[in-house]
């Protein structure tokens, strides 16, 4: 469907825009009846009105051009499209000469530090302690710099002091940088860090490859979302025609359970509950248990979508409090059928339309009573 190549160009026009795309949202198909046959769904870029204009390539292309001293930072609990797509733009910006660093608030998953690069991005709160003063901050893959967590709420002062490139797929990206490459039709921050380089004419060396396919393999989790489309394996293809080992990373990314994780999967699966109807299916994870289980909050990936499996389940909502601050809760929002980037928006959060979170100030069981209510409101 886009005959565009893959080459890097000095202007680039994002490959398959969603210009095509004259369908509307996809909408997801009704469920089919027992007689019908499902209907394939073409993978088609969603229209989301939202393209990246040229010019806000040719601003990013400046901003990083322009600066000296560029520091990197990415979203709290950094996943491997987090990490993939920091790391690719850290090795970018050193390429072109210039001073970089990456900062995270969170430290970076033990399963993702074979990601080139990836145990250079230090977990520092406070930005006096970096070498340098940064005269350009990228935020990848981010709905919002509180997203950013720490490294953002303890230096907001840093964060006024210098332009922001703002680079995500979150349909409810905030628009928080001087320029915003926002596009929530791409499948991965990856994918469009990866027109990014072409447009800077950096080069995709093996390392780079390596970090942008883990970002695209862990957020369609092995292409198997709604989310990819031609372009995202059309990106796939290059990066591994330059070496990325798709093979190696997914064995990395999709087998390699820690003992924790399944323990605390145990116990997730095992309080699983659900509505009357069964359409939302929700389990908490009490900080006590936590701690009994030694299981960290990334433990959680991958869970939920072993219980959105489930037949009739529509909404999985997964619930976890702050570990020091029990008045703080996290849910976690996954859908097939429901758009929960509303729904988190309703309990003020954001992202995806497939799956998305909030930060409530709630304990516990009250967090999830209202992330309950919120999922009924939005069923119809
Ligand atoms: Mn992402």
């Amino acid at each position: 469907m886009t005959t565009d190549k893959p080459t890097p160009a000095a202007k680039p026009t994002p490959a398959a825009g969603p210009k095509a795309a004259s369908q509307g949202p996809a909408a997801p198909a009704a469920p089919a009846t027992a007689r019908e046959r499902p209907e394939i769904q073409p993978a088609l870029p969603r229209d989301t009105g939202e393209a990246i204009p040229p010019a806000a390539w040719q601003e990013a292309c400046a901003l990083v051009q322009g600066a000296q001293r560029i520091l990197l930072t990415t979203h709290a609990g950094p996943d491997g499209d987090a990490v993939g797509s920091t790391v690719a733009l850290y090795a970018a910006a050193r390429k072109l000469g210039k001073t970089a660093a990456m900062v995270c608030s969170d430290p970076t998953p033990q399963d993702l530090l074979f990601v080139p690069h990836a145990d250079r991005i230090q977990q520092l709160h406070h930005l006096d302690k970096l070498a340098f003063r940064p005269d350009l901050i990228i935020v990848c893959d981010a709905a919002s710099l509180e997203r950013v967590g720490a490294v953002y709420t303890e230096n907001e002062r840093r964060f006024q002091a210098a332009p922001i490139l703002n680079l995500d797929h979150h349909q409810t990206n905030s628009r928080f940088g001087r320029v915003n490459l926002v596009d929530a039709a791409a499948a991965a921050s990856a994918e469009i860090v990866d027109t990014l380089l072409a447009a800077l004419g950096v080069p995709l060396t093996q390392d780079t490859a390596t970090a942008l396919l883990t970002g695209l393999v862990t957020d369609t989790l092995g292409f198997r979302t709604e989310s990819v489309t031609p372009r995202t394996l059309a990106v796939a293809a290059r990066l591994l025609a330059r070496g990325a080992p798709l093979a190696d990373i997914c064995q990395r990314v999709f087998h390699a359970t820690r003992y924790e994780k399944l323990r605390l999967w145990g116990y997730g699966l095992n309080n699983l509950q659900r509505s009357p109807d069964g359409r939302i299916v929700w389990a908490a994870f009490p900080r006590a248990v936590r701690r009994e289980l030694n299981a960290k909050e990334s433990d959680l990936t991958g869970l939920t979508s072993l219980i959105e499996n489930m037949a009739g389940a529509e909404v999985v909502i997964l619930a976890w409090d702050n570990k020091q601050d029990p008045l703080r809760t996290r849910v976690s929002l996954r859908s097939r059928s429901v758009n929960v980037a509303d729904v988190a928006q309703s309990l003020g959060g954001g992202g995806h339309a497939r799956a998305a979170g909030a930060l409530l100030i709630e304990p516990l069981d009250a967090a999830l009573r209202k992330a309950l209510a919120a999922a009924e409101a939005h069923l119809d």
